[in-house]
């Protein structure tokens, strides 16, 4: 895909995220169908359903021969080489049904599995970011970066989720690499959104991120929005980023993820997307 198209495709993303926005300010807190997914802590509601259709809508309407994967209608579908617009309507739906503004639409372009295009779009904290692999990652318009001087964790503000899974296992390391991490570190912040966490690392407001349970369409924007900001998105091992294995740590600089990467004393392996 050349620039030009890639331009293309940013632009679009792009409109129909702020429509996508719109969409999310005149439902604020007037949603009536909440329900369970996975766990009491784990939610959608018809404003995600109402803008994944409207997204899913306008992106085959726009490019008929690329793949769509969102959150609220393609569980279980893999990732394959083709162009693939990567959804999840609402990051941060806990936050969304709470009228708590750290939410966001994300909407992500791969190409051969690799994220090409991001667009992280929070209407309530009127923050877009977005990113073309090889030209750089924007805030409003304006050029990010990552906080490259931190230079270990004893000076990094750390962020992290219990997300919605809530078993003993998830427990048990949630509050495990919490304990061992957090007490290094300047602070641990559990907002609610990955998307939004991938972006702060990038914008430099926070130095580093992990979470286990996440989904594609939580990462796939917001890793490359990271990377073309300057950072470090991988496995929480340390190996490459695999956007389908549910788990990612994300850094301002290498010897931060390496050293956040030792420190977690738990790697949860679950099932792939
Ligand atoms: C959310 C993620 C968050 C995670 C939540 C949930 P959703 O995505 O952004 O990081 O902890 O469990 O998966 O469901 O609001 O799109």
């Amino acid at each position: 895909m050349d620039g030009q198209e890639l331009l293309r495709c940013e632009r679009i993303a792009v409109s129909l995220a702020f429509e996508a926005g719109l969409m999310m300010k005149s439902a604020s807190g007037r949603n009536k169908e909440i329900s369970e997914k996975d766990s009491f802590a784990d939610l959608v509601t018809e404003t995600d359903k109402a803008i994944e259709k409207f997204l899913f809508t306008e992106f085959k309407r726009q490019f008929p021969d690329f793949r769509f994967i969102g959150e609220e209608t393609s569980a279980g579908v893999g990732l394959t080489v083709e162009p693939t617009w990567i959804v999840d309507p609402i990051d941060g739906t806990m936050n969304f049904v709470h009228t708590f503004p750290y939410t966001c639409v994300s909407i992500g372009l791969t190409v051969n599995k690799v994220p090409v295009v991001g667009v992280v779009y929070s209407p309530f904290l009127s923050k877009l970011y977005t990113a073309r692999k090889g030209w750089g990652a924007y805030c409003n318009g304006q050029p990010i970066s990552v906080r490259q001087s931190c230079k270990s964790l004893n000076e990094a503000l750390l962020l992290c989720e219990f997300g919605g899974q809530r078993d003993e296992e998830k427990r048990n390391a949630v509050f495990r690499n919490l304990e061992a991490v957090g007490w290094l570190s300047h602070g641990v912040r559990c907002l609610g959104s990955a998307a939004l966490n991938l972006c702060c690392v990038a914008d430099g407001s926070a130095d580093a991120n992990w979470e286990f349970g996440l989904h594609v369409w939580d990462m796939a924007a917001a890793s490359l929005i990271l990377t073309e900001a300057g950072g470090v998105v991988m496995d929480t091992k340390g190996g490459p980023l695999d956007i389908m294995s549910r788990r990612i740590l994300g850094a301002c600089n290498r010897n931060i993820a390496d050293e956040l990467s030792r420190t977690l004393p738990i790697h949860l392996e679950l099932e792939r997307d």
